[in-house]
């Protein structure tokens, strides 16, 4: 294969949408067939196209296609990918050292990361962190030192939540298709309450909040009792789950609730984390102090990094070599990840996010108008989605649209994800450092996309 000189990523990159051939083109075709002669099956993809280049708003393929980016390798690349703080972070830690595990010799940057989550995170109360490497492993680890902290052994989960594909998150996850089927059994003492929905939820979106913070807390003391429950586990906004917002006083009715029984209130910002939803964490939206907070993805601009942040006396609960990992708070990642954080806070990316939403929300609402199969439109700053029904007056979900919608605007060059328990949501997570011309763009091609439905 003849390899075309290599395009260099980052915000440099020409932002627009161009397509040079169809998708995929040729040179992807190649790679493709390469992979599945020797990638797992099991292991998919949302765009079969290889990527050469990416940053600022769009990604660029191997046959020099360049696609919008509404996905941010699921809402990672807050800043952009290949951002130019990160880059030079990265460049300057690997001349140094590239590993040496901070449970044998520790070093400053892992220090100073948790410097940044103790003063970003809610609450100013005092606040330990533990660095790991993926989003289920923070969740993990919230649960052991969950466990380890009350000495109780059950954790509480909701309907349509995401956390992980290790044996214990999955056992957290809700959805069996395709993350649990055939890989059980799965970890004891995880129990499943109804989730505050408020699209779906019987009596009407006004009630969501507070009657499923009722029935909430009636089944969780019924079905498992408040003496045994070590953690209940939430997303603030569920991510995986169909970007599903919770009702208004649902995660500070829970947090309250939690609070007065000794239960640890874990909200897994792992999607919703680092400026995505227009607060730094979606929790601050309604003014929720959570005790312990698991975040990764955004927080390290593509590199893998996940913390646990919290209150110091649950943090601290596991015996002295309790946690840890051979690469958690690996330095290189340490480096991006005090990078990103300095671009979200230096260039004013929850801002961004916040007019990315001021953007798209009014957008799509005027869409939903027009096409009786968008049955919601929701979301929060940079988190945006909708949920495709049969019609106005019926709520049966549509997965068919949403994967028809998703690859016409392949077709058409737009990068966009689905998401939710049916298939059915279309959701949009750009980076932050994305133009609004760029966005204007894709938008219209989303419109299209539905007129063409
Ligand atoms: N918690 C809220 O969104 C990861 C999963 C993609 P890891 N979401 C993307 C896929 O199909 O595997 C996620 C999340 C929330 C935990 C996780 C898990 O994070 O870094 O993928 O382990």
């Amino acid at each position: 294969m003849n390899v075309p000189a290599r395009p260099t990523g980052g915000p440099g990159l020409p932002q627009e949408r161009r397509l040079v051939t169809e998708v995929p083109g040729p040179r992807s075709r190649e790679l493709l067939a390469r992979r599945s002669a020797v990638v797992a099956r099991a292991v998919g993809t949302t765009l079969p196209v290889f990527v050469a280049a990416a940053g600022g708003g769009v990604v660029v393929d191997v046959d020099g296609n360049s696609f919008i980016d509404l996905g941010s390798g699921i809402a990672v690349v807050n800043v952009g990918n290949s951002a130019d703080r990160v880059v030079a972070a990265v460049h300057e830690q690997v001349e140094q050292f590239t590993h040496t595990c901070f449970m044998v010799a520790p070093y400053e940057s892992y220090v100073a990361v948790c410097e940044a989550l103790d003063r970003l995170t809610p609450g100013d109360h005092e606040k330990r962190s533990a660095l790991f490497n993926s989003g289920a492993e923070a969740v993990e680890n919230a649960v052991k030192i969950a466990r380890a902290h009350t000495g109780r052994p059950a954790v509480v989960v909701f309907d349509h939540a995401y956390h992980g594909r290790t044996n214990l998150t999955m056992a957290l996850t809700a959805k069996n298709m395709p993350y649990k089927h055939s890989f059980g059994p799965f970890a004891p003492e995880v129990y499943r309450l109804p989730m505050s929905y408020p699209f779906r939820w019987p009596t009407g979106p006004e009630n969501a909040g507070r009657e499923a913070l009722a029935q909430a807390i009636d089944l969780l003391e019924k079905q498992v009792g408040a003496e045994n429950v070590a953690c209940v586990v939430i997303e603030p906004i569920q991510g995986e789950g169909g970007f599903v917002v919770p009702g208004e006083g649902f995660l500070p009715g829970l947090a309250e609730y939690c609070r007065s029984k000794g239960i640890v209130f874990v909200a897994d910002e792992v999607q919703t984390g680092f400026a995505r939803t227009g607060d730094m964490f979606a929790c601050e939206h309604e003014g929720v102090v959570p005790d312990l907070i698991c975040l990764a993805k955004g927080i390290a601009g593509g590199f893998p990094l996940s913390a646990v942040t919290g209150r110091a006396e649950i943090m601290d609960s596991p015996h002295a070599g309790g946690l840890g990992g051979t690469y958690g708070g690996n330095p290189v990642a340490c480096a991006a990840a005090l990078a990103a954080i300095e671009t979200i806070e230096q260039d004013g990316l929850v801002e961004r996010a916040r007019h990315i939403g001021d953007l798209m929300l009014p957008r799509l609402r005027a869409l939903q108008e027009q096409h009786g199969i968008i049955g919601d439109v929701r979301g929060r700053g940079a988190m945006v989605a909708v949920e495709l029904v049969a019609g106005p007056d019926d709520r049966t979900p549509d997965p068919a649209a949403a994967a028809a919608v998703s690859a016409a605007c392949h077709a058409a060059g737009v990068l966009t994800l689905t998401a939710g328990t049916w298939g059915n949501v279309l959701r949009f997570l750009p980076p932050l450092v994305i133009s609004d011309e760029l966005l204007d763009d894709a938008l219209q091609v989303i419109e299209k996309a539905f007129a063409e439905l």
